[in-house]
């Protein structure tokens, strides 16, 4: 069975697409609800305990599968493709402590949100690639990892489908960056899910979970059997990480999430 994981916060002042709280009572009810892991969704990577995370993490048992930058453009409004120098270059110092975080605790990082909203599409996407080339070289130095995660189109105008993200790939050509998915993008921008996952093949790192509405899976109507032979048909061995609307309330969304995606892998 792939190992499942679940969005948290555990920073005040972050409403992540998960749970949220203080650390130790995070992780106790993730491993209690029967999850394999939790992706952190971190907002200030200066001040983050590192340490505290990785004695929670052996002490539950829970693996941390990926770290999410997201709040660096949600709440502070820095971008990778921002047509601003200033602005890119503090968006990359940022990514260089989350790279610094996740080569800490072994988990690849993830660049969503913080690819930025460039209005000129084009002149964005070389921002953006100039501002990657330099968090490459920084996670080749020190042994980290990062995911490019397409978005939908109504919260970014660049890399909204995973053969965009591929081709980014490709196009920066380092070995310390892979592509991961969102089904809730991907309802949105692929032409079809199955398809676009097989022909990632070789690049899928990582999978966000969530229902067409960003509920939890089985509460909207994505077809999970069809994600998940997909992803059985590449070999997928990864995390599934939900991320989701944390409705009616983020317990009873993760435990809603864990069921069906038991369910359905079983
Ligand atoms: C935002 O919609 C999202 O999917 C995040 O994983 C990106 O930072
Ligand atoms: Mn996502």
């Amino acid at each position: 069975m792939l190992p499942i994981a679940i969005v948290a916060a555990i920073e005040p002042g972050v409403n992540p697409l998960g749970l949220s709280g203080e650390p130790e009572l995070v992780f106790r009810e993730v491993s209690r609800m029967g999850y394999d892991g939790v992706e952190l969704l971190i907002k200030d990577p200066s001040f983050f305990d590192i340490d505290r995370v990785k004695r929670l993490s052996e002490e539950f048992g829970l693996s941390i599968p990926a770290v999410g930058t997201g709040p660096t453009y949600t709440i502070y409004g820095l971008s990778l493709s921002s047509p601003e120098k200033k602005i890119r270059e503090k968006a990359i110092e940022r990514i260089k402590e989350y790279l610094e975080i996740g080569r800490r605790l072994n988990s690849p990082v993830i660049i969503g949100s913080v690819k930025g909203k460039p209005k000129d599409r084009k002149f964005g996407i070389e921002n953006l690639k100039g501002s990657l080339r330099i968090c490459a070289k920084y996670a080749e130095k020190i042994g980290a990892r990062i995911l490019i995660e397409p978005l939908n189109r109504y919260e970014s105008t660049i890399v909204n489908t995973l053969k965009e993200a591929v081709k980014l790939r490709n196009e920066l050509g380092s070995e310390r960056i892979g592509v991961m998915a969102d089904t809730f993008h991907m309802n949105i921008e692929e032409r079809s899910i199955y398809d676009s996952i097989v022909e990632a093949d070789g690049y899928l790192e990582h999978m966000h979970i969530a229902d067409s509405n960003r509920l939890a899976p089985g509460d909207g109507h994505l077809d999970f059997n069809q994600v998940m032979n997909a992803l059985d048909k590449i070999g997928y061995r990864s995390f599934l990480s939900a991320e989701i609307l944390p409705l009616p309330n983020p317990r009873e969304a993760a435990e809603r999430t864990i069921r069906y995606i038991k369910m359905i892998l079983s």
